[in-house]
């Protein structure tokens, strides 16, 4: 037998989602739509980021570009990509991002029944010197058709309908889940579409890494140390733990969520709620450790059970293998 050098059946992720929906007869393809949408953006933001260096190099990113017009940041031109695609989708009435201090209420020409929580580039230190980055997502459905507010996206993130991260790193992943199990898509760059290459993710039951900014170590409550000490020194004659941390948490997530382990972002002195937003970085992760058959804790309770009041509101969070997060939730409440 000849091994094939090219797969002919290519499982693109608008093929996989229209499969997911025609599973329910009143689906319209709004979903479908909107994804596309997000998908769109995500391509942009690859394809800026990987030229973001050259452009540097060829002087299209200085001050000013040859019309005179100042050059974007790449986050800020990554917002206006997401925003605009996502309101010209037809398919939104209220968009959330990391980059804008106002929730997006869509106009009644252009409303539809999603409301979209994001963070359009996650990982800002990493941003210079090329170590990956990542577009966050969540999503919601409009629960009234009155006029969109604010309100309509401060809810649990249980309530989301769909969660998903791309991460622009050594390849580009779309990772996805609508409730029904996590799967991962790389961009195959030649195509310029995501396919499906790792189905239906499962997270170790137990990892061997943590993944903390461990800087902050000084500053940290009595059980979160408690808990790194025991990675590093462990009693039970199990081996220590190795020590993993990029600084973008869309990078550390998908590790973890492939390798196992647990990612942190406590509470600390200086920082009480921890760093980490809620709509758009805490729930959307934190929906698909638990659809990957992991855990996400607060210090206090289940991530997702959050009800968030403001539109940027931090959380300190504890996420990754079942296991390892079971051994944090039984030190009392690590960052209260
Ligand atoms: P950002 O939104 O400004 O990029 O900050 C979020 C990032 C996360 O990607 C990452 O997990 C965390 O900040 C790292 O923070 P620190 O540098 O404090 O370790
Ligand atoms: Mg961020």
């Amino acid at each position: 037998h000849e091994a094939d050098a090219y797969r002919t059946d290519l499982m693109t992720i608008t093929r996989f989602v229209l499969n997911e929906q025609s599973k329910y007869p009143e689906s319209r393809g709004d979903f479908t739509i909107l994804l596309s949408n997000i998908v769109l953006g995500c391509k942009f933001v690859c394809s800026a980021v990987n030229k973001a260096g050259l452009a540097k190099l060829i002087g299209l990113a200085g001050e000013t570009n040859i019309q005179g017009e100042e050059q974007k940041k790449l986050d800020v031109l990554s917002n206006d990509v997401f925003v605009k695609a996502l309101v010209s989708s037809g398919r939104t009435s209220v968009l959330v991002s990391e980059e804008d201090e106002e929730a997006t209420l869509v106009e009644s020409s252009k409303r539809g029944k999603y409301c979209v929580v994001f963070d359009p580039l996650d990982g800002s230190s990493n941003i210079d010197c090329g170590v990956s980055i990542g577009t966050i997502f969540g999503i919601y459905t409009m629960s009234h058709n009155d006029e969109p507010t604010t309100e309509d996206v401060l809810k649990p993130g249980n309530e989301m309908v769909a969660a998903g991260y791309c991460m622009y790193g050594s390849s580009c992943m779309l990772v996805l889940s609508t409730g029904t199990g996590v799967n991962g898509f790389t961009l195959d760059p030649s195509l310029g579409e995501f396919i499906l290459t790792h189905p239906d993710i499962k997270i170790p039951k137990k990892g061997n890494i943590y993944s903390v900014n461990e800087g902050n170590a000084q500053n940290w409550d009595g059980p979160t140390t408690k808990y790194v000490e025991k990675c590093k020194f462990p009693k039970d004659g199990s081996p220590a733990k190795s020590l993993r941390y990029v600084g973008s948490m869309v990078a550390d997530v998908h590790r973890t969520l492939l390798y196992g382990g647990i990612f942190l972002y406590p509470a600390d002195k200086k920082s009480p709620n921890g760093k980490l937003r809620v709509l758009y970085e805490v729930f959307p992760m934190s929906f698909l450790m638990e659809q990957a058959g992991g855990q996400a804790f607060t210090g206090k309770k289940r991530a997702l059970d959050l009800v968030p009041e403001k539109i940027h509101e931090r959380s300190p969070i504890f996420l990754g293998s079942y296991e390892d997060v079971e051994e944090i939730k039984a030190l009392d409440s690590p960052s209260s």
